[in-house]
């Protein structure tokens, strides 16, 4: 089933659900060469989500602020190339809900653990933002917080879980966005942990 969220944004509940098994063995070959890491906020604190990324860019933040760069700031390495089956269930989650041609050149890997959170924040550092993001939600629940195009404005609470795909494009893009904290669980797939897969066109 789909769900509208706002203008431009969209649920599609288990429309990656058939997948799972197959994209979590992509992250495991992806994270052996460029491992799962908890980066630092340009103000110095460590983010509490583990990150890597493939594609051609990737989205980096250290004390020099925010960016998408070609290499692995671990390994000086371009990153691991993005996979035929993240590109391809991107895209069709995209054409799904009426964004032809979605080509991601970057994919975030991000794992959350017992007690992980990503505070409100927008998506801006990209350079076209009249292309959508596609998110992909793997293993543990986590409630998703959607808000509006002001800070101010009180969230929505959207519980996602395994195979759940996010779609948010048009006058949606700039919403801000979070996640609550993760609770403790076991997945059958990923034990302890959630991933997110975030699709982004970064150039
Ligand atoms: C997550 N990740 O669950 C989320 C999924 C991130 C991030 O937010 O930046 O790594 S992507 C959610 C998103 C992206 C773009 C727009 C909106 C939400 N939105 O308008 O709500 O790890
Ligand atoms: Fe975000």
């Amino acid at each position: 089933t789909t769900e509208t969220l706002s203008e431009g944004a969209f649920v599609l509940r288990q429309f990656a659900s058939g997948k799972g098994q197959r994209l979590l063995d992509e992250i495991e070959k992806i994270t052996a060469s460029a491992p799962l890491r908890h980066m630092k906020t340009p103000g110095g604190h460590s983010m509490s989500v583990a990150m890597s990324c493939c594609g051609s860019w990737g989205w980096v933040t250290d004390a020099g602020g925010y960016r998408y760069q070609t290499t692995d700031p671990c390994s000086g390495a371009s990153w691991p190339a993005m996979p035929p089956v993240f590109t391809g269930l991107a895209r069709s989650a995209a054409l799904a809900v009426g964004y032809a041609d979605f080509t991601p050149d970057s994919c975030l890997i991000n794992r959350y653990e017992p007690g992980s959170k990503m505070g409100l924040h927008q998506d801006k550092d990209e350079q076209d933002l009249a292309q959508p993001i596609v998110s992909v939600s793997l293993g543990l629940p986590q409630v998703f917080q959607f808000g509006g195009l002001a800070r101010r404005e009180r969230p929505a609470s959207i519980p996602l879980s395994h195979g759940d795909v996010v779609v948010w494009g048009g006058p949606s893009r700039l919403r801000y966005h979070g996640v609550l904290t993760l609770k403790a669980g076991v997945h059958p797939l990923t034990g302890p942990w959630r991933y997110n897969l975030t699709f982004r066109c970064a150039r």
